[in-house]
């Protein structure tokens, strides 16, 4: 087994006062390169047969999304699975964590969509909704020129908010008019290392300025145990769930303590 990540006291009482924390070379070296290696393979081949022409709708202009790449691809299972990640999770959480699922987010250069700020848990199906969170994970260097994530320390604390349309945002602050004045903390990020945030924590990313594609995933986090509340969504539609059965299986493994 490898060593955990070392995070202090001070990084986990500050993740949670903040709701989100920068980690350093998470991610290095030989793994690296197989991260990333593994989730350009596995976009490649699920957006093999999208036509480069479409027409893209305001919601693909802000990224090329890719979920639950870790439950179809071989090569990308040990990487999304890596008991490291697992174990920021669960620490910083405070309780053993669950998958919710991952998604590959490419921000393809030139499209001028950034990504609005918003929260995560309203959109997601779950009863629980206070510590889910997401390791987002630079594949490449991240930055202020090509879309790195911005955050809006404490937002955590705002429950209750209208989910923010991603394709057709509302204004911020008709929407969440408590974050007026508040400082956005902007997080570039060297490849392997990570943000993580809490699923209620606003965040932002700008558009994709550079030449390149920013290359990120974000792996999701949920509680043990979280269960089952019924509002659409794509990972939870086909598996026919009551409200309130627990969210488990082989799509939602235990992955640290
Ligand atoms: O990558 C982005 O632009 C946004 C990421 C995001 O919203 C998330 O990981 O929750």
């Amino acid at each position: 087994m490898t060593a955990d990540y070392p995070l202090t006291i001070q990084q986990i009482t500050a993740y949670q006062r903040d709701g989100y924390i920068q980690l350093n070379d998470v991610i290095t070296g030989a793994d690296l390169t197989a991260f990333r290696d593994s989730v350009n393979d596995a976009v490649k081949q699920d957006t093999a047969t999208l036509d480069p022409n479409r027409v893209k709708g305001s919601y693909e202009q802000i990224f090329i999304q890719c979920v639950n790449l870790w439950h179809r691809y071989p090569k990308v299972k040990p990487c999304v699975l890596d008991h490291r990640l697992a174990r920021i999770a669960a620490r910083l959480m405070g309780t053993p964590v669950q998958i919710w699922h991952d998604h590959a987010l490419f921000k393809e250069p030139h499209t001028g969509a950034k990504t609005p700020w918003h929260q995560d848990t309203p959109y997601w199906p779950h009863e629980q909704k206070m510590h889910q969170l997401t390791i987002w994970v630079a594949l490449r260097d991240a930055t202020v020129s090509n879309g790195c994530l911005s955050f809006l320390p404490g937002t955590h604390r705002y429950l209750d908010i209208e989910p923010v349309n991603l394709g057709n945002p509302q204004d911020l602050y008709a929407v969440a008019p408590q974050t007026k004045g508040l400082k956005p903390v902007t997080c570039e990020l060297k490849a392997g290392s990570v943000t993580v945030h809490n699923g209620m924590t606003f965040h932002y990313a700008g558009p994709n300025r550079s030449d390149g594609m920013r290359e990120a995933i974000a792996i999701i986090y949920m509680p043990e145990g979280t269960t089952y509340h019924k509002v659409p969504h794509p990972v939870t539609d086909p598996l026919n769930l009551k409200q309130g059965d627990k969210l488990s299986g082989e799509l939602f493994p235990l992955v640290a303590n």
